[in-house]
């Protein structure tokens, strides 16, 4: 049994970005932790933490090798990691020789004919796959998507119950300017009153029990829209908007953990730990 460590962040460190949500979740900036003694509390622990990623149709060849050899770079160096990846076609998957302490595992999942589909299938995808092995290999476990490269450390400060990551183009907006899921007749339905933050669904995370439970009802909602013909404004990122609206993150992610260049470098951005790598959608989307 692995103990979360609640460690308190430094607020002095970062005094110009909030540190802490309205319900006292800690937001991880860089510089608010101190990494040498939480690798050595969790090295105690001998932590296992695993990575789901999904790479199928042109994403499989153009991101998935870039991802990988960057996150033996730099995610959770130090600690054991079990990578995930569900691919389309096994016979593409790229060789790599990833450092001790780390493991590959490939999963053949079939490729949905739209890109919406894959994107929101993920979430039954990986609920499956934690119920059936996951759960008994990991104490942590994080989703992302594949188009993203580490830059820098990506450690164990991000390690926690039930992990948000802060949308890089929403972090210092106003809630009325979130791109939430508007329509009330949708399970995502979040209204103008209501609402944290907007959270970026290419990266969330937590033990697996709590990211079982997250993908559980993400997918429970876009059935349920389905069934109505419908199809959240921004997919399995809206669902997931609204799970952690009612199941509220015990950590939020900076977004120095999953920035966007186009965006600049505003003064509060210090340290980039895993940016968004550009993406020319008519070629990796086949609709
Ligand atoms: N994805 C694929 N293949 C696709 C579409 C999406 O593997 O054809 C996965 C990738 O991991 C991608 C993530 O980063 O879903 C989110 O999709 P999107 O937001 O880029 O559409």
């Amino acid at each position: 049994m692995v103990l979360v460590l609640y460690f308190k962040l430094n607020p002095n460190a970062r005094p110009e970005v909030p540190t802490l949500s309205p319900w006292s979740a800690p937001i991880v900036w860089d510089g608010t932790f101190k990494t040498s003694i939480l690798n050595n509390r969790y090295k105690q622990q001998k932590i296992t933490i695993g990575l789901t990623v999904f790479a199928t149709g042109r994403y499989l060849d153009k991101y998935l090798e870039d991802f990988l050899i960057s996150a033996d770079a730099f995610f959770m160096t130090g600690h054991k990691v079990i990578f995930y990846i569900m691919v389309d076609d096994l016979s593409k998957v790229p060789e790599i020789k990833l450092s001790p302490q780390r493991t590959l595992k490939f999963f053949q999942v079939k490729q949905e004919s739209r890109w919406q589909d894959v994107s929101m299938m993920r979430m039954k995808t990986i609920g499956d796959l934690v119920q059936a092995c996951i759960r008994y290999e990991v104490d942590f476990l994080f989703c992302m998507d594949v188009d993203q490269i580490f830059q820098s450390d990506y450690g164990v400060e991000t390690l926690d119950e039930s992990v948000a990551q802060l949308h890089a183009w929403f972090y210092n907006m106003e809630k009325t300017s979130f791109t939430y899921e508007r329509r009330p007749t949708s399970a995502a339905y979040i209204s103008y009153e209501e609402g944290d933050y907007y959270y970026h669904g290419a990266v969330f995370g937590g033990t697996p029990l709590q990211v079982l439970n997250l993908t559980r009802q993400c997918y429970q909602g876009i059935l349920q829209d389905k069934g109505q013909d419908m199809e959240a404004i921004w997919h399995d990122e809206s669902h997931l908007n609204k799970y952690f609206l009612l199941n509220k993150p015990t950590k939020l992610l900076s977004p120095e953990y999953c920035w966007d260049y186009r965006i600049g470098f505003p003064p509060q951005i210090h340290n980039i730990k895993l940016f968004w790598m550009p993406k020319e959608y008519e070629e990796v989307r086949d609709n």
